[in-house]
């Protein structure tokens, strides 16, 4: 009986003790919860508004042995604004400097830490200076790449004896492809026309490109794009570079390139008109979505510093060109090489 009253106690004390145990327990699990979707919302909003990368590039400027001179990527880490998770992609670069010089891939919130070298003997009076300077994203005064004389500053170059720092941020808006070229080599005019220059690509983060498909626009993810040609079109010739856009792998093609690709790819192509001439790019019997328009075009008139990017879905090998009958002549013109599935 004792024992029987002891026991009903003892199970209506285990049973209220458990009521609370429980009710603590679901307390505490209200609070975790609150704890878990505060550190997930943290997590989240961390990525969306500090997001950007942090890009840590060392370039070379060298002398060619034909006079010229060109920029070499020497190194490319890429990382976490923070400076952790770094990668090193120096290796998705050619290892000798290039005409143009490397193509510079980021996206919107990104920033760029940009170390040039002057890596060679200045033979001549003006070559002890070089820079670079960009176009389309935002910096300081201090990254304009130019000399006193312009930024009442100081002159923004890399000497032989001392490198310099250049600190780009690719605002929201900034997306494009954007020339950079050096603006103090020789009498303060830069040597852009001496092969000192390149291309940055700011890419949305999630954007879209729009492609012709049966004559009507279709905007497809930008994360498609299997391939980006740089194409660089000078009075007498183009020259360029291919880049995977799954491994980020640059392929330098030089002068009047064969681009690659397979059937079905969606492809862009980066058109930037160097020179004194007007041309008039034609990819033959392909057409494409005029920028910020809905207008399917099958060729483009393109002015001297203008660029035209466009994206086409591959389906058959063409020729692209610029039509001018000199430039036919010439020769200017290259291969657009689909292979089937
Ligand atoms: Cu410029």
């Amino acid at each position: 009986m004792k024992h029987k009253l002891e026991w009903s106690l003892l199970t209506d004390r285990m049973g209220e003790l458990l009521t609370r145990f429980v009710q603590v327990l679901g307390k505490q699990y209200r609070l975790a919860r609150h704890v878990i979707a505060l550190l997930l919302f943290s997590a989240v909003s961390a990525q969306a508004g500090a997001a950007g990368e942090l890009h840590k590039i060392e370039l070379v400027a060298e002398k060619l042995v034909n006079g010229y001179f060109a920029y070499r990527m020497k190194q490319y880490l890429v990382s976490d604004m923070s400076g952790a998770n770094e990668q090193n992609i120096t290796a998705r670069y050619p290892d000798f400097a290039t005409i143009p010089g490397p193509t510079i891939v980021i996206n919107e919130g990104d920033e760029v830490d940009l170390t040039l070298i002057h890596q060679f003997n200045p033979e001549v009076p003006g070559e002890e200076q070089v820079s670079v300077h960009v176009h389309g994203v935002h910096y300081d005064i201090l990254s304009d790449g130019t000399l006193k004389y312009l930024n009442m500053i100081k002159d923004e170059s890399a000497v032989p004896a001392m490198v310099y720092e250049y600190k780009w941020r690719a605002a929201e808006g900034t997306a494009g492809t954007w020339p950079y070229h050096d603006h103090n080599m020789i009498n303060h005019n830069g040597a852009e026309d001496k092969g000192l220059f390149g291309a940055l690509i700011v890419n949305k983060k999630s954007g879209s490109v729009d492609i012709s498909f049966q004559g009507q626009k279709r905007s497809v993810p930008l994360a498609s794009v299997q391939k980006d040609y740089i194409l660089y079109m000078f009075d007498d010739t183009f020259a360029g570079t291919e880049i995977d856009t799954a491994t980020g792998q640059q392929t330098y093609l030089g002068a009047n390139p064969s681009f690659n690709a397979n059937r079905n790819d969606i492809v862009r192509f980066h058109v930037i008109a160097l020179g004194t001439n007007l041309h008039t790019f034609k990819l033959a019997g392909y057409g494409w979505i005029d920028p910020g328009t809905n207008t399917v075009i099958g060729e483009k008139a393109i002015g001297p510093i203008e660029k035209h990017v466009f994206a086409v879905q591959a389906n058959y090998s063409a020729v692209y060109m610029d039509t001018a009958f000199s430039s036919v002549l010439l020769g200017m013109q290259g291969n657009f090489n689909v292979q089937p599935e």
